[in-house]
């Protein structure tokens, strides 16, 4: 072998230039997706696996210290028999959602897809005996949804994940194991969900907080995804920094570089997309007694001031056993795509508005429109900052009916027409640009 083929055999990885990686060169697809994950603004969390059956969230395993054994025992009796991918997706598209993460393999380990690894899985191990992603898959496909799969690096049943993490409890597992086996079993998996479920919107990772200091060898895993699946976004809701080869950065029950759940980063990226992931009740999986739902308008608010720090709304539903999705967070989810209906111009495709978020709400734009949203200001003016354009001319949203405006070199003081009965956002629409003292 020759001096320079060596040395590129060196940096290469599974067919991916390493150096390529080092440099984090971002191809033209990881862009174009990036971008068109930013105009997405509204997606569906879904956390649906074998801990449904206990009604008690995606923890139950951990929380009750359940031995391995017996997990095992109840993962096959999991039976959904009511599951119907297109219902799914019908309320999805309902919702105005654009994109939908759905859990492929939670901390529990138990593989909710068919794969080749491990008999562990829903298809191998259940009487159900089918694959609900990748029913989910075509189904997403034939809507023009985007499918991501969220993929857990922490794993409470696998023995090589070893040495084990914070999480750890005694649960049956051997005191031994072997780490480069389960690195190599995760990009196993990776490439059976790279590789037979069409074009994904990419990999949503969790869990590597449980061993942060592990040497996870991302670099040559998001290499393989990259590799796989140019335009697949690698989303790791690692809670730190973003790091070389991943895409979006992720907060968890907290808008962007907010920190009320305790494990966010108040680093905020200033190049990649955001996003926040959230709860409709306090549960991700399906928790029986958790009647905690929040309100449409607070979930309206959540959405509104997600888009005016320029991310994602990433909204939770926690599917029952047996398939279905319960009538709080239906409800709920229909009400969103009602509001959406009137006012997703304000919302998709825009980006943090010339005003940063406040208390009162937040402002989102698109080119030259600015979408002042006013979720909670009792007065009947609002006084804005200058916008750094001159405003040309200002309406309500809903009906189109002019606001009235002036506009000094200190900033712009609308006065605002009061709330319609339930409206919990009011959306004025100000078409700025040209030259002008604010
Ligand atoms: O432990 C998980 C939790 O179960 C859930 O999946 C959330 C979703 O963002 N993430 C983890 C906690 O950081």
């Amino acid at each position: 072998m020759s001096r320079l083929a060596l040395v590129f055999t060196l940096l290469t990885l599974g067919g991916a230039p390493v150096r390529a990686q080092a440099r984090d060169a971002v191809s033209a697809e990881r862009v174009a997706a990036r971008r068109r994950f930013a105009d997405a603004k509204f997606g569906l969390f879904i956390h649906w696996g074998v801990y449904s059956q206990l009604g008690a969230g995606e923890w139950v395993m951990h929380n009750r210290k359940i031995a391995v054994a017996d997990y095992e025992s109840l993962a096959a009796t999991f039976n959904p028999t009511k599951f119907d991918a297109a219902t799914w997706v019908a309320l999805a598209r309902r919702a105005g959602v654009r994109y939908i993460t759905i859990t492929s393999r939670h901390h529990d380990g138990f593989s909710m897809f068919k794969t080749a690894q491990t008999p562990y899985n829903i298809v191998d191990w259940t009487a159900f005996k089918r694959d609900p992603l990748k029913e989910l898959a075509d189904a997403c496909r034939a809507d023009g949804l985007k499918l991501f799969f969220y993929y857990s690096q922490l794993d409470w049943h696998h023995p090589d994940y070893w040495p084990r993490g914070a999480t750890a409890w005694d649960n049956g597992r051997p005191d031994h194991g072997d780490w480069s086996r389960y690195l190599a079993f995760m990009n196993a998996q990776l490439t059976e969900l790279l590789t037979r479920y069409g074009a994904v919107g990419g990999i949503w990772f969790d869990g590597m907080w449980d061993k942060p200091d592990a040497p996870w060898q991302l670099d040559s895993t998001y290499a393989l995804i990259h590799r796989l699946q140019p335009a697949a976004l690698i989303i790791p809701n690692h809670h730190q920094q973003p790091r070389r080869g991943e895409d979006v950065q992720t907060f968890e029950q907290d808008l962007p570089g907010a920190n009320t759940a305790g494990f966010n980063t108040s680093y905020v990226s200033g190049d990649l997309p955001l996003e926040t992931s959230l709860t409709m009740n306090d549960s991700w999986g399906f928790n029986i007694t958790d009647k905690d739902f929040k309100s449409v308008s607070l979930l309206v608010g959540y959405l509104v001031r997600a888009a005016g720090n320029g991310g994602n709304l990433l909204l939770n539903v926690g599917p029952r056993p047996d398939g279905t999705i319960g009538p709080e967070f239906a409800a709920r989810l229909d009400s969103l795509g009602d509001w959406l209906g009137v006012y997703g111009t304000a919302i998709y495709g825009t980006r943090a508005g010339p005003v940063p978020p406040r208390s009162w709400g937040a402002s989102t734009r698109r080119g030259d429109t600015v979408f002042v949203h006013v979720l909670d200001w009792p007065d009947p003016l609002l006084a804005l900052p200058p916008l750094g354009a001159p405003v040309r001319t200002a309406y309500l949203l809903r009906g189109g009916a002019a606001v009235r405006f002036e506009a000094t070199a200190a900033g712009v003081t609308l006065a605002l027409p009061s709330a319609a009965a339930g409206e919990p956002d009011r959306v004025i629409v100000l078409v700025t640009g040209g030259r002008g003292p604010s």
